[in-house]
């Protein structure tokens, strides 16, 4: 299997353009059932299987967990300041870098905890919102102007792009337990 394909295992993101309330409703089942699926792939696994990357050359399952709930944290911050703050200036991250710091060693439950935590307040908020502030906006320093309908699926693309390398490893490499 070639590394794209192990890197990408549900494509790349492509938003629907005028989403209906339908389908934000699922995108926001989506968001409250992600961590619980993320630690159902993980919670069983072993030390060494934790510290396996999910392709060659890339995270291990254990920075993949901690970089989900960092990614949750600053996505959730984004998406706030642009229903306070007139199209804010999103900060970015290195997510290289922070993959590289020392709390990325603490246990992956630690992690499975905020997330699943910062899911619930971000569903809680999404249910909340009138249709017009999902078209408020922020400039995101890697992708331009988008809005709060793109943010929300974005979001929701991550955790089931990161969910499905793990999937994916798991299977590739036989784990049962
Ligand atoms: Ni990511």
């Amino acid at each position: 299997m070639d590394v794209e394909r192990l890197r990408y295992p549900i494509g790349l993101f492509e938003p629907v353009t005028n989403p209906t309330f339908a389908q934000r409703g699922e995108w926001i089942r989506d968001i409250e059932a992600i961590p619980e699926q993320v630690r159902l792939t993980v919670q069983s696994l072993t030390p060494e299987q934790l510290t396996t990357p999910y392709r060659p050359g890339g995270w291990t399952v254990q920075q993949v967990v901690h970089h989900m709930a960092d990614n949750d944290m600053n996505a959730f911050i984004r998406f706030k300041r642009a229903l306070t703050e007139e199209c804010p200036l999103a900060g970015s991250y290195r997510e290289d870098l922070w993959a590289q710091l020392d709390d990325y060693n603490v246990p992956v439950e630690i992690s499975l905890v905020l997330m699943k935590a910062v899911h619930d307040r971000f569903a809680a908020l999404l249910r909340s919102m009138r249709e017009n502030e999902f078209e408020r906006s922020f400039i995101s320093q890697t992708h331009g102007s988008m809005s709060l309908n793109e943010a929300v699926q974005r979001y929701v693309w991550h955790g089931r792009h990161h969910l499905a390398q793990l999937l994916s490893l798991r299977e590739r490499m036989g784990w049962n337990n």
